[in-house]
């Protein structure tokens, strides 16, 4: 899915902005009909949770809606006139004055409305957009929703992370061409000095497509025409972590010589490559460092904000970082342009977080009902994860940062039926993209004896707590088991492996001299006995911390406002830990530590069942 940009022949107006705002009200069936009777303003891009002091609103389960009007520019007739709402989390309806132009299933994807038989150039109309935060079983994430006694409906999830709902990312109007470009898939690859670029454009009519790519200074490197080709660009200059060159493909469609519409997808050369437990760019092995993150700030929630991407970004630099997750959803795509420019490399997760009811069974990983079955996670939960997937590689496709996709983190891959409802997910996502290695971030309770989808992916990503959750404050024995689990898992599978999640909540200004939890000091040990073991392991890929910044959870008796294994506070004050990730990452510069075998634990050490979670399926 193209983003919306101002082209030759494009034109785009930006709708953020205050918005009126009212959550559902029982007395007003159809708010879109006419004017929102309330006095709220929201600001789109915001989450609306935390703007107000009303915990109703805060605490509202369904649906709330966001108005304002419109006007078309007056030089549009003849024109496509769209709306296109970059993310509307869970679910959006869109109303043009009293129409209804679009639904959309999903929080984290863009998804637009052709709007032109609705509206006149030059007038305005009515936009209204209601917005369910609800989770069920068959939306992803998951949650499921019950009424308390006193008839309050309450949402529960088996994620982490605040339910943060609302219009967080931006609202666009824009003008296409009647014959318009609707698609463009570019796939790089190298041989020699030269880029090998094959391109693939759909378009709404049949014409004549021409493309052109631009050297960053603007010169024309290739040139091609027909709806798919290949373009060849000597003397290439990469794209390369840490090291970002961008090439512009111009795709025009032509009458004759009329262009008659016009589009820029910027691109980079690289290629990405699993080759036995190593993971390759540009054929060189690469180490991952950095974090998972989560789109998270005070007050604007998950609303995307252009001062926080640029300040996060700063700090990855700052500390050696090279890549992060888009842990647990996709991310604004303008954060995914950004690590395009950046050069930083990004693990492109869906919103399937909280698959697995065993998490509710606490540390004994045994839940109160099977994950997979016809009454828990079933086909329909399936067919909305399918279409996750594919609305989240038609929209990152052609992003050269993201060099890998997550399809879920933490399912119960350790369950069974776990096998049948990821296999064709993983067959869809490798016909959706061929090039891309895929991965999942495994949870604790799947071990590499148990875990029934592992020999699927490319990756083995593996979340762990040893020394936070299990073994707390006892880091000598953490170690040991840490190592023992990966060990077991690179002999089992044989793939590379890398630490998608390790992390101890932290409350900065605590401080000890002995191993004390949420103490900075023991935020730095913990880590550091973490990289003493990755650094033995051949097969090791790649580190990424939990959490780059603390984030708002929902309420629970582990969380203090929220999870507080930031490196940085919520409002990015380094903790201690944060300069100790900075002396070794930026000592390693992108390349693995060299492993040191010397401390090979004994076959027991890999066997021996965690003694906290012994009894986990
Ligand atoms: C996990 C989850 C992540 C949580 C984290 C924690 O395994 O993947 O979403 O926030 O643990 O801190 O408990």
């Amino acid at each position: 899915m193209l983003k919306p940009r101002p082209t030759l022949t494009r034109e785009l107006v930006n709708l953020d902005g205050l918005w009126r705002f009212a959550i559902e009200d029982a007395n007003v069936p159809r708010p879109w009909t006419g004017a929102l009777e309330t006095r709220l303003e929201a600001p789109v891009p915001s989450s609306y949770n935390d703007l107000y002091t009303d915990p109703e609103i805060r605490n509202h389960v369904g649906w709330v809606w966001y108005q304002r009007t419109v006007r078309v520019p007056r030089g549009w007739a003849g024109e496509r006139v769209i709306l296109r709402l970059d993310a509307a989390t869970h679910e959006g309806k869109v109303y043009v004055d009293d129409v209804l132009v679009a639904r959309h299933v999903g929080g984290y994807t863009p998804f637009e409305a052709d709007i032109t038989d609705h509206v006149s150039p030059g007038a305005e109309f009515r936009l209204t957009v209601g917005v369910s935060n609800e989770l069920t079983s068959t939306t992803i994430p998951p949650g499921s929703i019950s009424v308390t006694q006193d008839g309050r409906r309450q949402q529960t999830y088996l994620h982490d992370f605040y339910n943060y709902a609302g219009l967080a990312r931006s609202v666009w109007l824009y003008s296409k061409p009647e014959r318009h470009i609707s698609d463009i898939t570019i796939v790089t690859g190298v041989i020699g000095q030269t880029g090998v670029v094959d391109y693939s454009v759909a378009a709404s009519h049949e014409t004549t497509v021409r493309v052109r790519a631009l050297d960053a200074t603007g010169c024309e490197v290739a040139t091609a025409e027909g709806s798919n080709g290949t373009l060849s660009i000597e003397a290439v200059t990469l794209w390369q972590p840490g090291a970002a060159y961008l090439y512009d493909l111009v795709v025009e469609l032509l009458d004759g010589e009329e262009v008659i519409d016009s589009y820029t997808e910027p691109f980079g050369v690289r290629t990405v490559e699993v080759r036995g437990t190593q993971f390759l760019i540009n054929g060189k092995p690469f180490y991952f460092t950095g974090f998972g993150k989560h789109e998270d700030t005070a007050v604007r929630g998950k609303g995307h904000d252009n001062a926080y991407l640029v300040h996060d970004f700063q700090l990855l630099e700052w500390a050696g970082a090279n890549s992060f997750r888009t842990s647990h959803y996709p991310y604004a795509e303008e954060v995914l342009e950004f690590a395009d420019r950046n050069g930083i490399v990004v693990v492109d997760e869906t919103a399937a977080v909280g698959l697995n009811l065993g998490v509710q069974g606490g540390l004994t990983g045994i839940g109160p009902k099977p994950t997979f079955s016809p009454e828990t996670f079933n086909h329909e939960t399936q067919a909305a994860h399918a279409q996750h997937l594919r609305e989240l590689i038609a929209r990152d496709k052609n992003h050269p940062s993201v060099v890998m996709w997550s399809i879920a983190n933490e399912p119960a891959s350790n369950e069974e039926g776990a096998r049948e409802y990821f296999e064709p997910l993983v067959q869809l996502a490798r016909e959706l993209d061929p090039t891309r290695p895929l991965t999942y971030a495994a949870v604790m309770f799947a071990t590499f004896q148990n875990d029934k989808i592992a020999d699927l992916f490319d990756v083995l990503s593996i979340n762990r707590y040893y020394g936070w959750y299990v073994f707390t404050g006892d880091l000598a024995t953490a170690e040991q088991y840490l190592e023992g689990d990966l060990r077991g898992w690179v002999q089992a599978f044989g793939k590379p492996i890398m630490m998608s999640e390790y992390g101890a909540d932290t409350m900065p200004g605590q401080h000890s001299v002995w191993d004390m939890p949420w103490s900075e000091e023991y935020q730095q040990s913990y880590l550091d006995m973490n990289h003493r073991v990755f650094d033995r392991i051949e097969a090791f890929i790649g580190e990424h911390v939990w959490n780059f910044a603390d984030f708002q959870t929902s309420n629970g008796i582990h969380r203090v406002d929220g999870n507080r294994k930031g490196v940085f506070t919520r409002d990015r004050k380094p903790k201690s830990a944060a300069h100790t990730l900075r002396a070794r990452w930026t000592g390693l510069n992108g390349s693995k530590p060299s492993a040191n075998e010397t401390a090979i634990p004994d076959e027991e050490t890999k066997t021996r069942p965690v003694p906290a979670l012994e009894g986990a399926k």
